[in-house]
């Protein structure tokens, strides 16, 4: 059992050595920026263009969709009220994106950020962004994605029965490039988005985007999301060994 135990253990240190990643510079990561009022929202839409530093909106569909900067409440966020009150979970700071989509099936609403970086041979990108459902509110159908010259290449999606409510969640993406063809080279952004499932609004919340270039977690952060099953399984297995060790 033991010697099993150690080739599980040299398997996973295997796994988890090799590569290191390296943050890829997001503008306006926790969208602290422009700053707006406690329980305030400025919005992107066809009325009152705000624009977010850094990112770009883009509103489609039959329904009524806006996007923008939040400060959010209790009402939305326990703690939040307060101007630039800490938003609780995995959220960075008071303020966060709030993508609306309203009124009809299949209206949706992202923001993409800017061009980011060129698509490496080979190589593994991981995105991880803040996701918040909100106690007032639904979040729809949310997706985290990345595209390559504006298609997308590979999403997570949530929604409210996955979400906890009233606090942000981390999710997570890895898109692996191809050794060769037409995407290496090609323009990487990310991209968030709320489709609406619903008659009535719904609001998704985003914040902290951090984007990797290498997605495997470095020795001792096994908690990461990515580290995915086979590394909880094997943390599992370290805590047991550790506890049953003599140190
Ligand atoms: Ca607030
Ligand atoms: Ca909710």
């Amino acid at each position: 059992m033991e010697r099993k135990l150690a080739a599980v253990l040299a398997l996973a240190g295997a796994l988890a050595a090799p590569a290191v990643a390296a943050p890829i510079s997001v503008p306006n990561d926790t969208f602290q920026l422009p700053a707006v009022n406690d329980g305030a929202a400025l919005y992107i839409n066809t009325l009152d263009l705000v624009t977010i530093p850094g990112w770009t909106a883009s509103l489609s569909g039959p329904g009524i969709t806006q996007g923008g900067i939040t400060d959010p409440l209790d009402a939305q966020f326990p703690g939040a009220t307060g101007d630039d009150a800490a938003l609780p979970g995995t959220a960075d700071g008071g303020q966060a994106v709030v993508l609306r989509g309203s009124l009809a099936a299949n209206t949706q609403v992202f923001v993409t950020i800017d061009p980011l970086a060129t698509v490496e041979a080979g190589e593994t990108y991981t995105l991880t962004v803040a996701v918040g459902n909100a106690l007032d509110s639904d979040p729809g159908d949310v997706a985290i994605q990345i595209t390559v010259n504006n298609n997308v290449v590979a999403q997570t999606t949530a929604n409210d029965a996955s979400l906890p409510e009233g606090t942000f969640t981390d999710l997570q993406l890895v898109y692996v490039a191809p050794a060769s063809g037409p995407l290496v080279g090609g323009t990487l952004k990310v991209r968030l988005r709320q489709l609406v499932t619903g008659a009535g609004n719904q609001y998704a919340y985003f914040d902290r985007i951090e984007f990797e270039d290498g997605a495997v977690p470095e020795p001792g952060a096994p908690l990461l999301l990515t580290a995915g099953a086979a590394a909880l399984a094997c943390a599992g297995r370290r805590g047991r060994r550790r506890s049953r060790a003599a140190f």
